[in-house]
């Protein structure tokens, strides 16, 4: 078998084995501002040191948590809340950025709710605010997926999950997210060149995964948390203590959103 998802079958059996499950219906990936969602949406049934789980490396990032929890939804199903993330800018390639979503697939679940907080390149929005994600375009010049493998993007956010969305928020904006590698944020430049070719979020994360969840079969949603406007567009230099901020600010209402949402799923 290949490698990565032999990794990720032998993480799910840990993980099975710990929290004493037989699968999950919901990957979630908790990014900058989300980490709350998930002890609104059920009962914790188990907590798990990401450490000890094969495949996850420590999270190098303030706001992000080493955590694998799995919850009881209050709809009954169950979700693998990943709370550490593998950025690419991390430099651990693209399987470990993927492990998250590959381990939620060897559990079973159908859905990968996938979070993260960004720059927001709509003039209309402000720090603080949540948005859906509609669409991606990933500047990575990377795939997690290798070989002659060509899977289908057309409608990979799902449009059944944004339309849930919507039902239990009807002012929730949709944009188009793009990846950029980083670490470091983008010039003035490069976000124009973001919005000119149709982006409307800019971040680190969530499209690879979001590839990788499709080509493992699994329905994907995602949303961002606008913790800043994109460099330019707002006057002031970007720093991440105002990221922070602006997630600790916004966090018991996304979280609150992000549950209705995921309990609807
Ligand atoms: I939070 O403005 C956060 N993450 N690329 N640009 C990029 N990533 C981000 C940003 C941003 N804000």
């Amino acid at each position: 078998m290949e490698t990565a998802k032999k990794l990720a079958e032998d993480a799910a059996q840990k993980i099975k084995d710990a929290a004493d499950i037989e699968s999950i219906d919901i990957g979630l990936t908790l990014g900058s501002g989300w980490a709350k969602a998930a002890d609104l949406a059920g009962e914790e049934i188990a907590s798990i040191d990401a450490s000890e789980i094969p495949g996850f490396h420590k999270p190098s990032v303030a706001g992000h948590t080493g955590k694998l929890r799995v919850v009881k939804l209050d709809s009954g199903k169950h979700a693998l809340v990943v709370g550490a993330r593998t950025h690419f800018y991390e430099g651990y390639g693209v399987d470990a950025v993927s492990h998250g979503v590959r381990v939620s697939a060897a559990l079973g679940a159908e859905v990968m709710v996938l979070t993260n907080g960004a720059g927001g390149i709509k003039e209309s929005w402000s720090p603080g605010q949540p948005v859906i994600i509609s669409d991606h375009i990933n500047l990575t010049a990377h795939s997690p997926l290798s070989g002659a493998n060509f899977v289908d993007l057309t409608d990979l956010y799902s449009p059944r999950i944004r339309k849930i969305a919507l039902e239990v928020d009807e002012t929730l904006d949709q944009g188009v997210y793009v990846q950029f590698p980083g670490p470091h944020y983008e010039t003035p430049a490069e976000v124009q060149m973001a919005k000119a070719m149709g982006g409307d979020i800019v971040g680190m994360s969530t499209a690879l995964e979001a590839i990788a969840a499709r080509e493992a079969g699994l329905e994907v949603f995602g949303m961002s948390l606008i913790t800043n406007l994109a460099a330019g567009i707002q006057k002031t230099p970007l720093s991440h203590a105002e990221v922070i901020e602006a997630g600790q600010k916004a966090e018991p209402v996304i979280a609150k959103l992000l549950a209705q949402i995921i309990n609807k799923l």
